[in-house]
């Protein structure tokens, strides 16, 4: 634990972000850098100018950072994950536990919150307690954490905010993730395409939408809705599966006793759902994929997932990256560094499908550009890259 340099990290950043003020909304949130800021120059016996006083304290840092090396001592993170809910959680805490890893002179703490947001804010201020040196949170819900990152910020330890957003603070210094409703609309993209291409002139819907308020379930549902209201599709339900298999197949138990016959899409918003679905529909006795009556669209893009796409069991696979562990600690580094680091980091992620019919899809993404995407058809080599 290395409180000094967490202290003067923070006001470094605070006081480097105060100089950049205004030039990018793509660097660290302002709010907090005003107020860090604000302290630092207060603590000043003369008013020298905020990028002078950044350089000072980034030296300072720089040099604490050194010095902490020397002396061997190991930096602290907590981080508090979601849970263990999907085979796309275990990637994400295996990608974070290599990169957050001793031999990179890191001591990791892991909490697995499984799936409370109760369990996750208590989590966050045991960190804040033990005066870990940085703490890592992906967030169950997008709401419920300025109080708590103000803690965080009070107590000088930088958050960063990796896959889910939050979306009620913007106490945290760093963010890396999806873009999910890109992911919902590029969906809805595909989907249009295919069913044109098809002939398949109505489209009747069921949703199994993942934890209700996590922004990875808001921004898929909205991303889709765009499509379910512009091409005038019949949204029949929509419930939650919470992300798991066993979730995902009790709700399509429960939607063949009210919809059977009556559908001929279902969107999972992650490929365990679709693994419990599916289960489901075979039970039943519900064709389903590239040569069934229901089109299945899934996202993630797991090994096991994309081995489904590759039996023709998912017709369209939407791929959410998990490994984030090398940018979490790119960005720690950076900040050991006394460097400035983006707000915001996107993961790269292809679009899978089943069939080699449609090339691309285009569509107008979340930032309101229209692009065009390749679909990726899914072979056995592309099975062996996944996750
Ligand atoms: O899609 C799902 C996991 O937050 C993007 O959470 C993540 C989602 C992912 O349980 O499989």
């Amino acid at each position: 634990m290395r409180k000094t340099l967490s202290v003067l990290l923070t006001a470094a950043m605070a006081t480097s972000m105060l100089a950049a003020c205004g030039s990018s909304n793509t660097q660290a949130t302002q709010a907090p850098a005003e107020t860090k800021a604000a302290e630092t120059q207060a603590a000043a016996t003369t008013a020298a100018p905020a990028e002078t006083k950044a350089a000072e304290t980034v030296a300072a840092v720089t040099e604490a950072a050194k010095e902490a090396e020397a002396n061997g001592e190991t930096i602290t993170v907590g981080f508090a994950q979601v849970g263990h809910e999907s085979d796309w959680r275990t990637a994400s805490t295996n990608s974070v536990q290599s990169a957050l890893s001793k031999e990179n002179g890191i001591d990791l703490q892991f909490v697995d919150c499984d799936n409370d947001s109760a369990a996750q804010l208590e989590a966050v201020r045991n960190f804040i307690q033990q005066g870990v040196d940085y703490i890592v949170i992906d967030p169950i819900v997008s709401t419920g954490w300025d109080t708590v990152l103000t803690e965080a910020d009070d107590a000088g330890i930088p958050v960063i905010v990796i896959d889910r957003t939050i979306d009620d603070s913007d106490k945290y210094v760093s963010w890396v993730g999806s873009e999910f409703t890109n992911e919902g609309l590029a969906a809805g993209a595909w989907l249009k395409a295919y069913v044109a291409d098809k002939g398949i002139s109505e489209v009747n819907a069921l949703v199994i939408s993942g934890t209700t308020g996590s922004s990875a379930q808001i921004g898929r549902s909205n991303g889709f809705d765009k499509y379910v209201e512009a091409e005038n599709w019949n949204k029949i339900d929509e419930q939650t599966g919470d992300f798991t298999q066993e979730g995902g197949q009790k709700v399509m138990e429960s939607y063949l006793k009210s919809y059977d016959g009556k559908f001929n899409v279902v969107v999972c918003q992650n490929d365990n759902e679709a693994f419990g679905a599916i289960d489901a529909m075979k039970a039943a006795g519900v064709s389903y994929g590239v040569d069934g009556d229901v089109i299945v669209i899934s996202f993630d893009a797991c090994t096991a997932g994309l081995q489904k796409v590759l039996a023709g069991e998912i017709n369209a696979d939407f791929q959410c990256n998990p490994l984030q562990g090398p940018d979490c600690l790119n960005i720690i580094k950076k900040l050991e560094a006394g460097e400035t680091v983006d707000q915001k980091t996107f993961m790269a992620e292809p679009w899978y499908v089943a069939e080699d019919k449609l090339k691309e899809i285009t569509y107008t993404n979340n930032s309101g550009n229209e692009v065009t995407e390749p679909l990726v058809v899914v072979d056995q080599a592309v099975v062996d890259a996944a996750y």
